[in-house]
């Protein structure tokens, strides 16, 4: 080390004395030791390494020295620098590793965790099911036919040939819409109701396609009935009507057979009992013979049956042959075309199913009864 030569280095320059120099290299590897993180060894680096940093500006003062004392300040500063590099390259890389071992902790991933916290959605029972209903039609040949849930009047009664005195038609049973402000307080008087069967879609069906016509109907249909283990006020069925020339009531007991046989299993039958349906004529109620005990419980104590009651058959819906009026209403012809209609409740078949004990069990949203049914998306 060299102190100012006076006889050749008439100027006395203040930065770049040794012990500034040191001083300057001092600060620079303090403020490094201080910097607790990256982000402050960035700054501590600008303000001690930069363009305007102590050294930077003591280093430019060497250019005017004489060529000695240029020598000596170069080297000292020199060194100061490069003492300044190393620490602030060793701090560096003691705070990258201080960085790198704390994003594993802070990150790290539990991979004993659920995975599924968020439960996949799965689509309801009734409706899975009443999609396999009409896939043994459409297999068939049978089209899908749909029509409104809010019906107008005609539709739902008068074209099924239901008289103007039916029982059907007064507001104990039936949803009347109310018509437009102005058209008085009298619901009926708008003509429309929320339809209380998927029968209207017959009538639709038989107006707008061509013959012959073979359809199923699926879809949600409205009663006034309580909500109780047994009835709902909001229900499905699902519709059939076949409409071709010749058609006869063995056609209709053929297709119910095939139906249950392919919802319930091979050996499964229906039986018919005489009923009463506007717009079907002859009518009749639809069994299908217990799943459970094929008949066995039947005046068997021993073998009694929960499924049926031990009464051997299972209440359907009802069934017919298209009464004459109602072709005659839809413009076909009945000298020439017959048909066969029938339609169930699809809640009701899937209680017995399922052994479903209360209907209210379908409606109430609980995921602890729709998951058994499992996750079909
Ligand atoms: C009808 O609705 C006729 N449209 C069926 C029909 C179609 C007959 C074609 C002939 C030809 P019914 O009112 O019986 O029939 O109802 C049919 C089924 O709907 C019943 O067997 C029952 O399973 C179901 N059902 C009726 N009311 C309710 C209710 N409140 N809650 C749940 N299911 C119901």
């Amino acid at each position: 080390m060299s102190a100012p030569n006076k006889s050749y280095d008439p100027v006395e320059v203040e930065a770049l004395k040794p012990e500034e120099i040191e001083r300057m290299r001092d600060e620079a590897l303090a403020a490094f030791a201080a910097a607790a993180d990256l982000q402050q060894l960035q700054e501590a680096k600008t303000a001690h390494t930069g363009g305007s940093s102590p050294l930077a500006l003591a280093n430019r003062e060497i250019g005017a020295l004489p060529p000695q004392a240029k020598a000596d300040a170069g080297k000292r500063v020199g060194q100061a620098r490069a003492a300044v590099g190393r620490a602030l390259a060793a701090r560096q890389g003691e705070l990258e590793a201080e960085r790198d071992a704390r994003v594993l902790v802070e990150e790290a991933v539990d991979v004993t965790l659920p995975y599924d916290r968020t439960p996949s959605g799965a689509r309801h029972p009734l409706t899975t099911f009443m999609e396999r209903v009409a896939d043994v039609f459409v297999a068939m040949g049978y089209e899908i036919a749909e029509g409104p849930e809010a019906e107008a009047e005609w539709f739902n009664f008068d074209a099924l040939n239901f008289t103007p005195d039916h029982p059907a038609r007064q507001m104990q049973d039936t949803f009347f819409v109310r018509g437009p402000q102005g058209a008085g307080d009298d619901e009926s008087a708008s003509g429309v109701v929320l339809r209380t069967h998927t029968s209207p879609v017959q009538a639709r069906a038989l107006l707008g396609r061509e013959l012959p016509v073979y359809v199923v109907c699926p879809g949600r249909v409205y009663r006034t009935d309580e909500l109780d283990a047994t009835h709902t006020p909001v229900f499905h069925q699902i519709e059939l009507l076949a409409v071709d020339e010749g058609l006869t009531m063995a056609d209709l007991k053929g297709t119910l057979d095939h139906m249950v046989q392919s919802l319930f299993g091979a050996g499964m039958k229906t039986r018919l009992r005489p009923n009463y349906f506007p717009f079907t004529e002859p009518s009749a109620e639809m069994d299908m013979l217990c799943y459970v005990c094929k008949g066995a419980s039947v005046g068997n104590p021993d073998r009694p049956c929960r499924t049926c009651a031990s009464e051997g058959w299972i209440e359907l819906g009802g069934c017919g042959m298209v009464n004459p009026r109602v072709l005659v209403a839809c413009g076909v012809d009945p000298g020439r075309y017959s048909g066969f209609a029938f339609g169930f409740g699809i809640e009701r078949m899937l209680m017995f199913r399922h052994n479903i004990e209360d209907m209210r069990d379908m409606v109430e949203g609980d995921v602890r009864f729709t998951r058994p049914f499992g996750m079909e998306i």
